[in-house]
């Protein structure tokens, strides 16, 4: 034990993190052993190479940026028949069993200032239904749409892994099918202060953070699970984020062009609200169909116009893809490289004894950087009110007021075209209502129903 401990404690010299051993003498000795069990853990040339990535100026990679391919929203006559056709082919790979489902749930929340599993989050504007609960009751839905297991492999990390499953075992699987539901974790990395130091958020432990949603096509290979999917008979991953409630988990339109274009992974966007936008877009990079974070795209760019005055630029990623199986097993064998990103931040951490506000470095990588290393790629624009509204932040734009309102907009659309009765609107202007989406989770389903009858509940009706 001790020589391992010295030798580590070497590593780390040699590494430039002698800092980490500095203290340890002070440390309990079962406080003291998980500490250096952490560090063992330690990727040192990782980390090296984040320290590097601190040393240059983030610069975009250069590139010549032009506007994607978009099968468009607004159809043509051919598009339309391309769409129809795409469509049963999306709907017989459902009918197969021949799609699985990702989520991604292993972020932290932080901007939300939500404590625990953002998918606990309770997002229902009437039932108050976690976020967790409205994506399982729609594919609750596509279970039953399709006659199909739905196998649903959700993406934790080791700080919310525990508290997820166990708010999945208190809900009784929402009505999944308890053995289709997979938790699998992404791995942590450290964060660095600007000297490329390793920091520590308490005596005996180091400060990591998840790699970034990019960590989630090798953490599906090294959990087994994407073995478990080929096992399975699934060919094409539909992934979307926790936090968007709106997002189709079985869409056969997409799932089709993707199919029909032999594509690796393929994206839905949203025409973005303005120039402005906060979101990443989709365009093509020298040629290859990639994600462009709204902080790399040139203000000439981010602002040019077509003939018709559209934005050119104004694809937004609402991060919903569909890989295929066989693309990711390739990605991920002999391990991924996608680049990293830098999150510089002020940071609570232990130093000398002392907890203080920081400046450092957190790294990540993203799922879309897999988008270039497709042999093809499929854009496909979706309607923002009814596939879009993310809860990111605690009020104002993209927060759990403006989610609800757009669930309840939504859902009342559907209440009245069948002529069924909605309950006064709130003081922000729509009707509090809410349909369960294992009963109906989409407009043609919700039409087809038997006609159901709303339930009064304290804040509005619900349909189920
Ligand atoms: C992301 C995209 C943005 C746009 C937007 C749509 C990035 C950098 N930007 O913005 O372009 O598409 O989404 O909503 O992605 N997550 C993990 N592990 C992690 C980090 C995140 O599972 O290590 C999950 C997280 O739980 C959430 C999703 O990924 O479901 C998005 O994460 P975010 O909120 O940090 O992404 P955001 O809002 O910067």
């Amino acid at each position: 034990m001790q020589t391992s401990e010295t030798q580590l404690r070497a590593r780390a010299a040699a590494a430039g993190q002698g800092h980490l051993f500095e203290h340890v003498d002070s440390l309990e000795p079962v406080a003291r052993a998980a500490y250096v069990a952490e560090i063992a853990s330690v990727d040192f040339e990782l980390v090296a190479e984040f320290a590097k990535l601190l040393a240059v100026k983030e610069a975009r990679g250069g590139g010549e940026i032009r506007p994607p391919d978009v099968f468009p929203l607004r159809r043509d006559a051919a598009s339309d028949a391309r769409a129809a056709r795409a469509t049963k082919l999306g709907d017989e790979l459902l009918r197969q069993g021949r799609v699985g489902y990702v989520l991604v749930a292993g972020g932290q929340a932080s901007r939300l200032g939500y404590d625990g599993p953002k998918g606990a989050y309770r997002i229902g504007p009437v039932t108050d239904r976690s976020l967790f609960e409205w994506h399982a009751r729609r594919l609750v839905a596509t279970r039953a749409r399709h006659g199909r297991a739905v196998p649903w492999y959700v993406m934790t990390s080791p700080a919310n892994d525990a508290p997820t499953r166990a708010f999945f075992a208190e809900n009784d699987w929402f009505g999944l099918d308890r053995g289709d539901v997979f938790f699998f974790s992404q791995a942590m990395v450290p964060a660095l202060d600007f000297e490329g130091r390793i920091l520590l958020s308490g005596p005996s432990n180091l400060f990591l953070s998840p790699n970034g949603h990019g960590g989630v096509l090798l953490a599906l290979a090294r959990s087994g699970l994407l073995a478990d999917a080929r096992r399975r008979g699934v060919e094409q991953l539909s992934y979307f984020q926790v936090d968007n409630p709106l997002a189709p988990p079985a869409d056969p339109l997409f799932l089709g062009l993707h199919l029909e274009a032999a594509a690796g992974m393929s994206s839905k966007v949203v025409a973005k609200r303005n120039a402005g936008e906060k979101v990443g877009v989709i365009g093509r990079v020298d040629g290859r169909t990639s994600c462009i974070e709204y902080s790399d795209l040139p203000a000439e760019l981010r602002d040019a116009r077509d003939a018709r005055g559209e934005l050119l630029y104004g694809a937004g990623n609402i991060a919903v893809h569909v890989l295929d199986v066989g693309f990711v097993e390739s990605l991920t064998t002999g391990g991924l490289k996608l680049p990293w990103h830098v999150a510089r931040k002020s940071m609570t951490v232990w130093e000398r004894g002392a907890i203080v506000q920081k400046q450092g470095a957190k790294f990540e990588t993203f799922v879309f950087d897999a988008l270039p290393l497709a042999p093809t790629s499929v854009t496909l624009e979706v309607a923002r009110a009814i596939e879009f509204s993310p809860v990111k932040n605690a009020s104002g734009d993209d927060s759990p007021a403006t989610c609800r309102a757009d669930l309840c907009r939504l859902h009342a659309e559907w209440v009245t075209t069948r002529g069924l009765p909605l309950p006064a609107p709130t003081e922000e202007g729509y009707h509090p209502v809410e349909i369960d989406p294992a009963f109906a989770d989409q407009r043609e389903a919700f039409l087809r129903a038997p006609a159901p009858k709303p339930r009064v509940h304290d804040k509005g009706h619900v349909y189920r």
